[in-house]
């Protein structure tokens, strides 16, 4: 189906608001989440995981936004305020930054993502909006919101569940769904141990995306019914959903529908980068000379808080050797003097001194790496300092004793596990 921009009828993303859940901790993430929460990660080169979420819906045209914040909050918090504080109350544009236990009777930290929505009622009430976007502030994807919402409206559905195919056995994380021929959900099943295939393709499910289409008045109508059951969860996967599968009507929103395309042949493209693998895989990914996702793409930018750095610089050392980065991304501020990087992202301010070399790295923002190191499929922490000649990615042993590294052979590294080395 072709991205059309232009709606027949009047925009319904102008009286929605976008609600961003991201209060998770993403624990699978390990030390990359010990200090932040999953959607306040680096991703990209630049950005930080909300921003996919905020962008989508700004880029929707919806012009009210909040976020609900629980887990380690603060940088994620910072971030918002510094990058995402540019709508005028005075156009009817609001953000919101909503942190748990600022509300009700003060006492509650969220439940669970349902409650995140319930506890900030009088807020949303204020603000008046006609259809409530709910975001899971933790994917990797671009998507137009407006499509949802006019299949929201013309279905007349009591809820509409944004969803993807997926790897039938991948599906275990998510909720899993069963639809009609009209795209009603017949079946949901939040996180199965054995998924359910699709009818014919039996290798794939169909994965609810966390992201969730109600008309405001339902919602807290729903939102209250649930706060009064002692045996809810206040989730939307856990309780919300699956009641309305059963005792309304819930229709399902192909991703396919509404994913921005940069060119017509490109795939949906929806990560959950969930755990140090996929994350690595997933920024390694945009290194291709063609990458599935288009972060240059004008028509549809992903928005994000950018320091004000000096350029990238590229430089000879003082023996003559080249610094060089090759299939690469770098940032704003970096410096790379006599050293080479290859399929590497290097984020703001990153140096890299005399015969280092790095390939397949991703490297955050104001790491040193120092001289001589070699580091081979890693994912290198914000401020870590490498020190001169150390090695990474070619003992697997040595690596699993000091970093942690993954399955897949990928190292994570953090400077608490580098200061551990050095006592
Ligand atoms: P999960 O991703 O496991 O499943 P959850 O951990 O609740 O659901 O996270 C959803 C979003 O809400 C994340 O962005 C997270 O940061 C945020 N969040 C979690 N708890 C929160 C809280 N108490 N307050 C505020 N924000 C919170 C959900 C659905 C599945 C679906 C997947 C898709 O339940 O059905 O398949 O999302 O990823
Ligand atoms: P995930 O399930 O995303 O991997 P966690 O296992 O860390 O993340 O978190 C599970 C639930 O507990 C989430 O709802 C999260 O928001 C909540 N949570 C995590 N850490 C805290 C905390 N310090 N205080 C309150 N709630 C938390």
């Amino acid at each position: 189906m072709p991205n059309s921009r232009t709606q027949a009828s009047a925009p319904l993303a102008r009286t929605a608001m976008a609600f961003v859940l991201a209060g998770g901790r993403g624990s699978r993430l390990m030390e990359l989440t010990d200090r932040r929460a999953k959607p306040a990660v680096y991703f990209g080169g630049k950005s930080r995981i909300i921003d996919f979420a905020l962008s989508n819906a700004m880029n929707s045209g919806i012009r009210r936004l909040a976020v609900a914040t629980q887990y380690k909050a603060h940088s994620l918090i910072r971030h918002l305020q510094r990058g995402w504080n540019f709508l005028r109350p005075e156009r009817n544009e609001t953000f919101d930054i909503l942190p748990a236990s600022q509300r009700g009777d003060g006492a509650n930290w969220y439940l669970g993502t349902a409650d995140a929505v319930y506890q900030n009622i009088d807020i949303i009430e204020d603000l008046a909006p006609r259809h409530m976007v709910i975001l899971a502030g933790d994917h990797i994807y671009k998507q137009d919101y407006e499509h949802m919402l006019q299949q929201h409206v013309e279905s007349g559905a009591d809820v509409t569940v944004g969803c993807i195919a997926v790897p039938r056995l991948d599906a275990r994380g998510f909720g899993v769904m069963h639809v009609d021929q009209d795209a009603r959900i017949v079946d949901f099943l939040e996180k199965p141990k054995d998924p359910p295939g699709i009818p014919g393709r039996e290798d794939l499910a169909l994965a609810s995306m966390g992201i969730y289409v109600f008309e405001t008045k339902f919602l807290f109508d729903q939102l209250r019914r649930d706060a009064a059951d002692p045996n809810s969860q206040r989730d939307f996967g856990h309780d919300i959903i699956p009641y309305l599968v059963k005792h309304g009507k819930a229709v399902a929103h192909r991703f396919e529908r509404s994913c921005v395309r940069s060119r017509a042949e490109s795939k949906p493209y929806w990560r959950d980068v969930g755990t140090v693998d996929a994350y690595w895989e997933a920024n390694i990914d945009l290194t291709d000379v063609v990458p599935e996702l288009d972060l240059y793409d004008r028509d549809w930018p992903i928005w994000t808080y950018a320091e004000v750095t000096p350029p990238a610089k590229f430089v000879h050392d003082l023996d003559g050797r080249r610094g060089e980065a090759i299939t690469s991304l770098v940032s704003g501020g970096c410096i790379v003097s006599g050293a080479i990087a290859r399929k590497s992202l290097m984020f703001t301010g990153v140096h890299l001194h005399s015969y280092a070399k790095i390939d397949g790295a991703v490297i955050l923002p104001y790491v040193d790496v120092g001289r001589g190191a070699r580091l081979t499929n890693v994912v290198v922490d914000r401020g870590v300092k490498i020190p001169e000649g150390m090695v990474v990615g070619e003992d697997p042993e040595e690596d699993a004793r000091r970093f942690r590294r993954t399955e897949k052979g990928i190292c994570l590294i953090t400077q608490a596990m580098l200061d551990r080395l050095a006592s």
